[in-house]
């Protein structure tokens, strides 16, 4: 969108609707008592991000680690009025109805289509016998918003914030001798203190209420969004590994830092596979921690074009391993030299899409289908690249795009933080969102496809959909703010590059921040509607301005587009038709074509997403994008097809078979 000037329609009186409350990213609960009967070690206490126990690495198989998937049918029950804890439902759920594990609850049940409040979810598990002895782990990929736990009806800990992995370490509460109840409380209120939030009705006067109201363009679907596991490891183990590549004339360095449990101090080794047979490298573990570096003679470097990957096996311990952890690692340099972004030292050019995960009936629940589905048609249409618009995608989502090659913007869930509200709200969304950016970096950051991370997707110094005059401290708020949140993630992550992503007409000193200039422009829709001719100068100019203002960086424009009704056409094109979205796209991709500091340039969207209920949005639908919502292509997806894979409409053959 582009910050709006317009008169309200009308404006609506908002009374205060949400109550402030504090924001805190996971909270571990104080140390639960061990189940009296078939404990096999104690207990410790909960863990959460961002704790040294904390274990972020995907789980996975080896030879001394077992997974267990818990995706299934769980029972589910809405609890309106919040009174399933002090009722104790965590003892055992009644009058409860079936829901699929991963999946949204909103387009499963009628009464839960529009519900955000709590939502009660319930399991049974049995331990494996094999795990006698061993660590227990309980992970969740994603719950959206705030999820609680309980295992046997303890409760044994909390998480803040959608999007992102959290774990507890079960060891002793999960039960050897019965089937362990497992419980999760999530909710997914629209607050103002989250990330992302809602308008305040405290500042805020809206002249266009959505339903439901958010401060962002697309549905809040809520619940249990990705799979919950349990997996197995030894007592002393792999907590976490962080692999950083370099190279040095053909050889491929790879440092990595590994970070055992509990102090462990021993030896280790790191092992990468190659065509020329196995690389070790020996590494000494110290009081957890130990970093060595792996060479790797004529490397073979990941790249969209050959996107090589590499195993990298970690061990600890001598002959016998004590614990051994696989990945899939790349080789690659990313940089910012002047106005390029240089991908092993080659200037890139990205070609894509911002994207959603949405689709039919499960909403925003993992759909292995729809990511390999969307991937194919990427490379159908010749994109090279995606963002994560707007909010951290599935893990499994990142692991592909390692295979595919696609060069990825992984985006935080900060949509539309508005900094004309009251100034204990921004705060609470500063910690949230600092915790965000930690589980964020610490889940994604061995991914060679992760090239750029993106902190916010247009931060506004006043809602959309207000007429209210901007703050005059509006711009110095956010200032502090990025400059707080830039610092964070360059600490974090020293190896990537940072940006944000404006919004047009935004303040140059929030986007400027970054390495890369992002920018959203909505020329020929929301500004300068209808004229293409207009359009395309309006760009220029707003571009080349952006460039001179923020100085040398390179600049991705990260949104533009229009929407359009499949089956509406019209000559010559006009506003809503396929035609009139593909020329627009086409008239950008010429005017950013030009301009040799432009580095990449991602229409919105791919594909047609749910949206709130709005007089903007037909049928709840977002149909900006060159996909329908069932993938298949509007006018724009062969027009750029043409243009980025040099596919011509008249090429019959271009479906060739296996
Ligand atoms: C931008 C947002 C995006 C919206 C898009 C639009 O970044 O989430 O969906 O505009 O209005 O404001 O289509």
């Amino acid at each position: 969108m582009a910050e709006t000037t317009a008169t309200p329609a009308r404006a609506i009186d908002l009374t205060r609707r949400q109550m402030f409350g504090a924001a805190g990213a996971a909270v571990a609960l104080a140390s639960a008592p061990a189940a009296s009967a078939g404990a096999v070690t104690p207990a410790i206490p909960a863990s959460k991000p961002g704790d040294p126990r904390f274990t972020p690495l995907y789980p996975r198989e080896s030879a001394t680690r077992s997974v267990r998937d818990l995706s299934g049918l769980w029972r589910f029950r809405l609890d309106p009025k919040d009174i399933g804890e002090s009722q104790r439902w965590f003892d055992g759920l009644r009058e409860a109805r079936r829901i699929p594990v991963p999946c949204s609850w909103n387009d499963l049940f009628d009464d839960a289509a529009n519900y955000f409040g709590a939502a009660w979810y319930e399991t049974e598990f049995q331990l494996d016998p094999a795990w006698h002895g061993r660590r227990v782990h309980l992970r969740f990929g994603s719950a959206v918003y705030r999820a609680k736990v309980w295992l046997n009806g303890v409760a044994i800990g909390e998480h803040l914030g959608g999007h992102l992995p959290f774990a507890f370490d079960v060891t002793g509460q999960a039960r050897a001798d019965g089937p362990n109840r497992l419980t999760v409380m999530v909710e997914n209120k629209l607050r103002l203190d989250r990330v992302p939030a809602i308008p305040d009705p405290d500042t805020t006067h809206l002249y266009q209420e959505d339903f439901p109201q958010t401060s962002y363009d697309f549905f809040p679907y809520s619940g249990l969004h990705r799979p919950v596991w349990l997996h197995s490891t030894p007592d002393n183990h792999i907590e976490d590994v962080r692999v950083t590549t370099s190279r040095t004339g053909t050889t491929g360095l790879v440092e990595v830092a590994v970070r055992a449990s509990g102090g462990w101090s021993g030896p280790a080794t790191l092992e990468i596979a190659t065509d020329g047979g196995p690389i070790r490298q020996p590494l000494v573990i110290r009081d957890g921690a130990g970093t060595a570096t792996v060479r790797v003679p004529a490397a073979r470097l990941w790249s969209p074009e050959h996107p090589n990957l590499y195993t990298l096996t970690v061990r600890l311990g001598d002959a016998t391993p004590i614990d051994e952890y696989a990945l899939k690692i790349g080789i690659r340099t990313i940089a910012v030299q002047g106005d390029r972004v240089l991908l092993n030292g080659e200037p890139v050019h990205l070609r894509g899409f911002g994207k959603h995960e949405d689709f039919f009936l499960h909403g925003r629940g993992l759909d292995l289908p729809v990511i390999i589905r969307d991937f194919e048609l990427l490379k159908w249409i010749g994109a090279n690249s995606f963002r994560t618009s707007h909010y951290p995608y599935s893990e499994e989502a990142m692991m592909l795009a390692d295979e595919y090659g696609f060069l990825v913007i992984g985006e935080t869930p900060a949509v539309s933080l508005t900094f004309s509200d009251r100034a204990e709200i921004i705060e609470a969304r500063r910690v949230q969102l600092r915790a965000d950016i930690e589980d964020l970096i610490s889940r994604d950051k061995n991914h060679p496809c992760v090239i750029l991370w993106s902190m916010a997707n247009e931060s506004l110094t006043k809602p959309f959909h207000t007429a209210d005059p901007v703050p005059a401290d509006s711009v110095a708020k956010g200032t502090r703010f990025f400059a707080d949140i830039f610092g964070h993630a360059r600490s974090l992550d020293p190896s990537r590059p940072v940006a944000m992503v404006s919004v047009q007409g935004g303040p140059v000193e929030w986007v400027s921040q970054g390495d890369v200039i992002c920018a959203n422009s909505y020329n020929g829709w929301y500004a300068v509607s209808g004229r293409l001719e207009d359009a395309a100068a309006t760009l220029r100019t707003e571009i080349t301005t952006l460039h001179q203002k923020c100085g040398a960086k390179p600049i991705i424009v990260t949104e533009f587009g229009a929407d359009a009704m499949a089956g509406v056409h019209g000559e010559p094109s006009q506003m809503w038709s396929e035609d009139y979205q593909s020329d627009l796209i086409a008239m950008y991709l010429d005017v950013l074509g030009s301009l040799p500091f432009v580095v990449g340039t991602h229409p919105w969207c791919f594909a047609d997403f749910r949206t709130a209920q709005s007089i903007m949005r037909v049928g709840s639908l977002n149909l900006k994008g060159v996909f329908t919502r069932d993938r298949q292509p509007k006018r724009a997806a062969h027009m750029l097809r043409e243009t980025w894979a040099g596919v011509k409409a008249t090429d019959w053959h271009r479906v060739q078979p296996a």
